[in-house]
């Protein structure tokens, strides 16, 4: 396809052109090698899960060998993808929880309590004592707390005392109260083999179970465990797009999503032997860019330049000016290990559960992190001898953002409390907010649709709250500066005007899309309302990975609005389908929604949240 038709940026379209001419695949002619994709998975309507099959189903062979029909398939499917998101995010969290341990142990020198009030505030809202005692005691028994949240002994998770009574009373009444984080990963794999549950309305009612596992479970978890350990972000000034490559420096990319690794890789960036010999070796320094979500874990928390977003990955490399690329877990493109293998770039993998062949690896430990992190920086710094400076090119030069919104930022920001934000609500100067969350797809010009919708939405007084691979392309496009509140309409113009914010808030990562669950709690319990009688909506636009379906589940379980720009593959099935877009309304209050076009995107929200207004008398 024409490079017009793939992006809309200008430094991805000079490095797919440079890649072109230097005879290196990208995602691109790999998604152009895969069309037309296989319609029967498409659909939804094949199965794996034994050996009597594989089957595929259709109407001319409506049940597969066990007699399954399209809509258990395709529920079962759907299922299980959205449980591999909901355990990918919670075991980042878990491995939060085990860094938390080693602190308590006294095994992790490199990492410490940063924020001691954050965690008593956390032990209060999970009923751990603390008043009078000591923040290790007091960790150790949120730790516990927080390990138990993962197994099958409780009623429900911790983080649920954050829920309005309402909803946790409509969740117990539909079986959709999350018990344990790995307990309904478990059930899932259970339900789905062969002969189980094959009631597709009832797989879905655990899928949502498993999805709110994860949102107010093992990411909530994460996001918490992360701002008590690196500190809780506040608002701060950054650059992104690939211009924030320096020619002159080491380059080292951080990439992945675990700030566990990121952080102390960062740290060892800074230490002065390593840049004594980086500048032996020529380079005026060692720059650190991030890409992806631990780019945002360190964006959010030390105002770290970013990089690009997921189909910038690639690209970045292409640059042929990074020495490093480190990366941790989740969507990291196993091809990235054969761009970085056509320049002189090393690829550093450093979990266990996430190793790609051909990589440099680390097995990265709390105990022996810093360590570990000076290895790796110095092997970067070492690779700055191996560049061809004739191959560099570096397009673009850094746009200013805005990074750094947690929830207790803003509350700061608004004064101390969240009365400000709601009394601009029911001005009506903010007619709500919508989070845009989630990736990027190459089936979908690159950032089209993440840059379309925040605009369109601003335009009408919604504002906007953007995490993950959406942060970087509303940086790129300029909505994450103050000044951008001259893109939108004249009320969220005023308030954030006078507040000195953009009109998209930088919320964080994609697990930190627990922080915009909590605030839509926070609000509806000080309206006395549920969460699905806000004026607010969430979208994930070009989203790809199972992890995003699991927010995208949660959300709508837990009373939003959800737009998706391309639908999962859950077509096959009627019954499933028309649950997911309107049944689901009866059940949780709010639905999904599939709509490629962000103006009738941001006019079908703007039409739910005027009448959520309406419902609350506005
Ligand atoms: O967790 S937004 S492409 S990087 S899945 Fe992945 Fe999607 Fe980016 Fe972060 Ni989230
Ligand atoms: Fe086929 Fe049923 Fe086995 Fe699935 S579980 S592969 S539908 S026989």
């Amino acid at each position: 396809r024409p490079i017009d038709q793939l992006t809309i940026w200008d430094d991805a379209k000079a490095m797919i052109r440079k890649a072109r001419a230097e005879g290196i695949e990208t995602v691109h002619e790999r998604l152009d090698q895969q069309t037309p994709h296989c319609k029967f998975c498409e659909l939804g309507t094949t199965c794996r899960n034994c050996t009597m099959g594989p089957c595929r189903v259709s109407e001319k062979k409506p049940r597969g060998v066990c007699g399954a029909d399209a809509d258990v398939i395709v529920a079962r499917n759907f299922g299980r993808f959205v449980t591999g998101g909901a355990a990918g995010h919670s075991d980042h969290g878990r491995d939060l929880i085990e860094v938390l341990e080693a602190i308590v142990e006294g095994e992790a020198p490199d990492y410490k309590i940063t924020e001691e009030g954050k965690l008593r505030t956390i032990a209060g809202e999970i009923g751990i004592k603390e008043a009078g005692r000591d923040i290790m005691d007091v960790a150790k028994d949120v730790m516990e707390c927080f390990f138990a949240d993962f197994g099958s002994r409780k009623k429900e998770v911790s983080f649920l005392s954050r829920v309005p009574q309402k909803r946790k009373d409509l969740w117990a009444k539909l079986g959709m109260t999350p018990r344990g984080v790995d307990r309904e990963i478990a059930e899932m794999m259970h339900r789905t083999h062969m002969g189980c549950d094959n009631d597709a309305p009832n797989t879905l009612i655990h899928a949502a179970r498993t999805a709110l596992a994860d949102g107010w479970g093992g990411s909530m978890i994460g996001t918490e465990l992360s701002d008590v350990i690196f500190g809780t972000p506040k608002p701060r000034m950054s650059t992104a797009n690939l211009g924030v490559i320096k020619e002159d420096q080491v380059n080292i990319l951080v990439h992945g999503h675990n700030p566990v690794v990121s952080e102390q890789i960062l740290a060892a960036a800074r230490d002065p032997e390593l840049l004594a010999r980086a500048k032996e070796l020529g380079a005026s320094g060692i720059n650190l860019a991030g890409l992806c979500c631990t780019g945002n874990e360190l964006l959010m928390r030390q105002g770290i330049p970013m990089a690009g977003n997921h189909l910038m990955t690639e690209l970045a490399i292409i640059t042929g000016a990074v020495e490093a690329i480190v990366v941790d877990y989740q969507c990291i493109m196993p091809s990235l290990v054969q761009v970085a293998g056509c320049y002189h770039t090393k690829f550093i993998d450093t979990a266990n559960k996430a190793r790609f062949t051909g990589a440099i690896h680390f097995d990265f430990q709390p105990r022996t992190a810093m360590q570990q992190a000076k290895e790796i920086v110095s092997i970067a710094v070492e690779a700055f001898a191996e560049r061809d400076a004739g191959r560099v090119e570096i397009p673009g030069e850094p746009i200013e953002i805005m990074t750094g919104f947690s929830n207790e930022a803003v509350i700061e920001a608004l004064g101390g409390s969240l009365d400000p934000l709601i009394q601009a609500i029911v001005a009506g100067d903010i007619k709500g907010a919508v989070g845009i969350v989630g990736c990027n797809n190459p089936k979908i010009k690159h950032d089209s649709l993440n840059v379309g919708l925040a605009k369109e939405l601003i335009k009408r007084d919604i504002l906007v709250i953007a995490t993950g691979c959406v942060t970087t392309a509303a940086g790129k496009a300029g909505l994450l500066v103050p000044g951008a509140i001259e893109m939108a309409g004249p009320g969220l113009k005023k308030v954030c005007g006078s507040l000195g914010i953009p009109p998209v808030l930088h919320y964080g990562s994609c697990v930190d899309n627990s922080r915009i669950m909590q605030l839509c709690a926070a609000l509806a319990n000080t309206l006395n309302v549920d969460i699905s009688d806000l004026p607010v909506g969430a979208s994930s636009p070009e989203w790809y990975s199972e992890k995003a379906a699991a927010i995208g589940l949660y959300a709508v379980a837990s009373g939003i609005y959800t737009h998706l720009g391309h639908p999962p593959n859950i077509l096959g099935s009627e019954t499933v389908t028309n649950l997911a877009v309107s049944g689901l309304e009866d059940l949780v209050g709010a639905t999904f929604f599939i709509e490629p076009d962000p103006v009738k995107t941001a006019d079908l929200f703007e039409e739910r949240i005027n009448a959520k207004r309406k419902g609350l008398g506005l």
